[in-house]
């Protein structure tokens, strides 16, 4: 029988995700678009083929036609909608950040230990992507021997007007602290975080600089440009003790005209990541079929972990100190 999904939130993530559902994700159904505007939620349903559209998110994920949830609203629903999924024995994917604060993502963790399996798949999609793949595979390989920095750098043409100083730490920046983590295989135990001279710290976008320690010594510096204006560009480079692995994006075609010799960026992430949300995806649905979470996808404790390393920076960035990182143990649960 096919999986039965609830799109909760039809927003741009949530539109790419009714996509990915209603054309590349065979055994899955689109079930339902859920929107707190019904006319974006209509156009996605009526774009993708969903069977209904509504505008209450709890209703929805109590529905008895509703197998599996997809969260893609605003990110201070994330925690509510996972709980409220979780008590209702739905499996769900929920877009990145798990939770606006790590309290709340201990909230979720909570909820899912008691519940006595796993339900929820976080949306940190970086894992799939065949660049942060071969980086991984390199460094598990041996070929890079031990490794000592990765670089990072995620730029945006244009900062959402509803984007606040503080979200390139706490909304951009976590999909850097995790596909590190995951790259690395070690979580981290300091970060500073500067910005350059004459940015004005509370504008929509501003530029921060990042660098985090790891708790074996290695070095993570992340750049987080919202407003870098010309693309959509990623990049990220691997330093280990005997050799290096950049990420090459993908890039399909080159225009050669008038003397130049031109290739272009996305507008967005969404072309850029494309297939890892495909992978994503598909890992999800797996995971509700068989209830046995991918063992790449990230989970509420990898959520949390990019949440703590959240609010470290934002007090980094305020008090202009590098400020330690500081975890609960690992639950037994998620170990
Ligand atoms: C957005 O929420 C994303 O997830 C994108 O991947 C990222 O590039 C962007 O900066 C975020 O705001």
């Amino acid at each position: 029988m096919s999986i039965r999904i609830a799109l909760l939130g039809a927003g741009i993530m949530g539109a790419d995700h009714a996509r990915i559902v209603s054309g590349d994700l065979p055994g899955a159904t689109l079930q339902v678009v859920c929107d707190a505007f019904p006319e974006r939620a209509k156009a996605v349903a009526d774009e993708c083929g969903a069977a209904d559209v509504a505008a209450d998110p709890m209703a929805v994920i109590a529905r008895r036609d509703v197998d599996a949830v997809l969260i893609a609203s605003p990110d201070e629903t994330h925690a509510p909608l996972s709980i409220a999924a979780i008590a209702a024995g739905k499996p769900v994917l929920c877009e990145k950040p798990l939770a606006q604060s790590s309290a709340d993502c201990l909230a979720v963790m909570e909820a899912e230990a008691k519940a006595g399996r796993f339900f929820v798949q976080v949306g940190f999609m970086r894992r799939f992507d065949q660049s942060y793949a071969e980086m991984k595979a390199a460094l598990d390989g041996g070929e890079l021997g031990q490794a000592i920095m990765m670089h990072n750098f995620h730029r945006n043409v244009e900062a959402p007007a509803n984007f606040t100083g503080q979200m390139a730490i706490t909304n951009s920046a976590p999909h850097e602290y995790d596909v590190a983590r995951f790259v690395l295989g070690s979580d981290y135990r300091s970060i500073s975080v500067f910005q350059p001279a004459g940015v004005d710290g509370s504008q929509t976008g501003a530029p921060v600089f990042m660098v985090l320690e790891t708790n074996g010594g290695q070095l993570v510096n992340i750049e987080i440009n919202n407003n870098a204006a010309y693309g959509y560009d990623v990049r990220s480079e691997l330093v280990g003790k005997k050799g290096a692995i950049s990420m090459n994006a993908p890039v399909y075609s080159r225009l050669d005209v008038a003397l130049q010799s031109v290739e272009r960026y996305a507008p967005d992430w969404r072309p850029r990541f494309a297939e890892a949300y495909r992978r994503q995806n598909k890992a999800f649905l797996k995971f509700v079929e068989t209830g046995v979470p991918s063992p790449i996808a990230s989970n509420c404790w990898d959520g949390y972990c990019a949440a703590v390393v959240a609010e470290a920076g934002v007090r980094a960035l305020a008090e202009g100190r590098k400020v330690p990182i500081e975890m609960i143990g690992k639950p037994a649960f998620y170990r």
